[in-house]
């Protein structure tokens, strides 16, 4: 209470509002702040405004070969809730190996997928958050750690990926990657 207290002699020193009109509108905007959190428990998955976007393919490609890989590309992890990069370019039948560091202080993941089973998967990990990814198109990545999977990218187009450690996924830990279907020059963007 001590800041709010401040908050309100400092809005006092520089206005000519009496202290109890001060105190009134401070008490209303407090209210109307307090009543806009958002509950994350309660939200219904209904209640989220995104529509899925059903890609044209829902073939994101399948598990590679290690033996395989054309390239290797690194992906950074951090507790703001970001991919670095979040957008990857790769060439329809590149074997990709997902280098995958998490240099923030809680556990991440990466996991390829279409939107909605994206979506499915991050509603049973808020069920139970302690479950492990060991699926081929994902690698979960502890503190300080590195980690890595292997994939085959067979269609052009566009793969969605996200964290689904519970409230990530919701919080923009998302990314893009686009699978170029022509031989053209592949860009780091
Ligand atoms: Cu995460």
């Amino acid at each position: 209470m001590t800041d709010w207290r401040k908050l309100l002699e400092m809005f006092e020193t520089t206005t000519h509002i009496s202290r109890r009109t001060v105190a009134m509108t401070l008490t209303a905007a407090l209210t109307i702040l307090l009543t806009a959190v958002p509950m994350p428990a309660a939200h219904a998955d209904g209640q989220h405004a995104q529509h899925d976007h059903h890609a044209a393919s829902d073939g994101i490609g399948e598990p590679g070969d290690a033996a395989r890989v054309t390239r290797t590309i690194d992906v950074d992890m951090h507790d703001a809730m970001r991919f670095t990069p979040a957008t990857i370019t790769v060439k329809r039948g590149e074997t990709i190996r997902f280098n995958v560091k998490n240099s923030g202080r809680v556990r991440h993941e990466m996991m390829l997928g279409t939107v909605s089973a994206l979506r499915e998967h991050a509603e049973m990990m808020r069920k139970m958050p302690q479950m492990e990814h060991a699926e081929p198109n994902a690698v979960t990545v502890d503190p300080g750690k590195r980690g890595e999977f292997v994939w085959h990218f067979t269609q052009a187009g566009e793969v969605p990926f996200a964290c689904l450690e519970p409230g990530h996924f919701e919080a923009g830990m998302v990314g893009t990657i686009r699978v170029r279907a022509d031989a053209g020059s592949i860009g780091g963007g």
